[in-house]
């Protein structure tokens, strides 16, 4: 056996040319000398002068026709690192870069028969997969479609949660998300923070949380916070209105956010992406100004854009769920993902109710965007102009639709499902090939509805299966109005305890 290095072009040489140039450097891809040969050989004859006279005359009127500036094509210059700098799986460069450098490689056996050792044709196979994984990432789509039973067929999740001057909620949140007991590293969380005011700390809060939580350390951090907290505002003073609340909804919060934990609750996450972009959004966050309904359609367009941004930005080819969450919910169960992948269905929402002190009645529907289309809301549409948005529980719009929030029955089967037209946004379960194939949350006026509830909409118009679970319930925060305030200060006084 012999090694012997060769020139000529050979079917068993490895495919990256050396001819003074690199397929794997775009450094390089500009000062190309491929041309020459094929020059040299067709000028030899008059339909070779032909081809090229040809070829020359086509790339004119390609650069003064295409947008009448006649400007070339730039080539630019990427360093190495920031060639490789992606997400290519494997690459070694060292062993790219050898055959940058124009070697060439042959083995000749005893009788002269060109062949590889095993152990250079495993070299061989690895260094070739190696050249294409670093220009081509290959994904078989039909494998990340997403069943009911995800957990076990080790499907990813990309977790969403849009936040706005959210710092306060994020201690809350991130517990939350310790309790998620869909394994933590198959799910890639991604944070979209917009529009906060000044001196807002979302973004600094979160980062410093999504630290501690990736190092395993966050649990202890909260713990710590809380136990300084309640040094610093001893009980009664801050939170009047806890007094008011029904005893076994609080126990229910105090049991989910204390010990014992489900055993990988301080286990990292796959990954935690931070995005920070303003999406121009002026309509106040707090709770009045939030629900004005002259301002809905506004803040729900620029919600829809904000969503698709997100969206557009971190999903991955490997995902096969996405899952959307608002950071203002107190109580879910830590099963959620897997309760929601059971129904299987392509879009899933649980109910959403909110905690209210008892002089309010104790509870209330909360989310009543999650609702079956009704005759009376299609005929109102009918008289409305075409850009108007409907939004429900305004009296301004009787749409006299099945809200799944209104079905509940507390001893209800969690299980059951209504098959749903719009939906609610606190807490989206759907496939990720919903968003490949187009659905999104409009952020335009898309049959008279926009954002999640457009979405649900026209994930059932694109012929996706959209449900909900009337007896599953999530919790979201109670924020008290400034009317609440007031008349728990009334009360507070009348009993003559301050
Ligand atoms: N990125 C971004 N997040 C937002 C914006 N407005 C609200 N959020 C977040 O989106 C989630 C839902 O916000 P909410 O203000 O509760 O809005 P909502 O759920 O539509 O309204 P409610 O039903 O009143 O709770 C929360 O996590 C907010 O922090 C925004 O303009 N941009
Ligand atoms: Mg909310």
């Amino acid at each position: 056996m012999a090694f012997i290095f060769n020139k000529k072009q050979h079917k068993l040489e490895l495919p990256i040319s050396s001819r003074g140039h690199a397929k794997l450097s775009p450094k390089k891809k500009g000062a190309n000398s491929a041309w020459s040969l094929p020059l040299k050989l067709k000028l030899r004859s008059p339909v070779g002068i032909l081809f090229i006279l040809c070829g020359f005359l086509y790339l004119l009127t390609r650069v003064f026709t295409e947008d009448g500036s006649g400007a070339s094509y730039k080539s630019f210059t990427l360093e190495d690192k920031e060639y490789y700098d992606y997400e290519f799986k494997d690459v070694d460069v060292e062993a790219i870069r050898k055959y940058d450098s124009g070697a060439e490689h042959y083995l000749i056996t005893k009788g002269g028969v060109e062949a590889l050792s095993e152990a250079d044709k495993a070299t061989y196979d690895r260094e070739v997969q190696m050249l294409l994984d670093s220009t081509v990432e290959e994904y078989d789509l039909s494998k990340y479609e997403g069943t009911s039973h995800g957990a076990e067929n080790k499907e990813h999740v990309l977790m969403l949660i849009p936040l706005r001057n959210a710092e306060n909620v994020l201690p809350l949140m991130f517990k939350n998300l310790m309790n998620l007991t869909y394994p933590h590293e198959l799910i890639d969380v991604a944070f979209l923070v917009s529009d906060c005011s000044e001196g807002d700390n979302t973004l600094g809060a979160l980062m410093e949380y999504s630290k501690e939580l990736q190092n395993g350390t966050l649990s202890l951090l909260l713990a710590d916070q809380e136990e300084r907290n309640d040094k610093a505002n001893p009980k009664g003073s801050q939170d009047l209105f806890l007094k008011y609340m029904k005893q076994e909804y609080l126990d229910k919060v105090r049991e989910a956010f204390n010990p014992p934990f489900h055993e990988n609750y301080d286990k990292p996450f796959r990954s935690i992406q931070i995005f920070q972009k303003d999406f121009g959004q002026i309509i106040g966050q707090g709770f009045s100004d939030r629900h004005a309904v002259t301002v809905q359609g506004i803040r729900r367009k620029l919600m829809g854009r904000a969503r698709n941004w997100l969206t557009a930005n971190a999903l991955k080819p490997y995902h096969s769920w996405v899952y959307w969450r608002d950071a203002d919910v107190e109580l879910c169960p830590g099963s959620v993902i897997q309760d929601l992948m059971a129904m299987d269905y392509d879009v899933a929402v649980p109910n959403v109710w909110r905690p209210l002190p008892d002089f309010l009645g104790g509870e209330q529907a909360y989310d009543l965007n999650s609702w079956v289309e009704s005759t009376e809301a299609l005929k109102l549409a009918k008289n409305l102009d075409e850009d108007d948005v409907i939004v429900e529980g305004y009296a301004e719009y009787p749409t006299y639709r099945v809200h799944l929030a209104y079905i509940r029955n507390p001893n209800g089967d969690p299980t059951e499902v209504l098959p749903l037209d719009g939906v609610g946004g606190v807490s989206i379960l759907a496939k990720a090939k919903l968003f490949r194939n187009g659905v999104h949350f409009p952020a335009f006026t898309f049959e008279n509805h926009a954002e999640t509830e457009a979405f649900g909409k026209m994930a059932k118009k694109m012929g996706y299966s959209v449900g909900g679970f009337p007896h599953y319930t999530l919790w979201h925060i109670y924020e008290p109005s400034d009317d609440d305030i007031k008349q728990i200060a009334a009360i507070e006084r009348d009993s003559g305890r301050v």
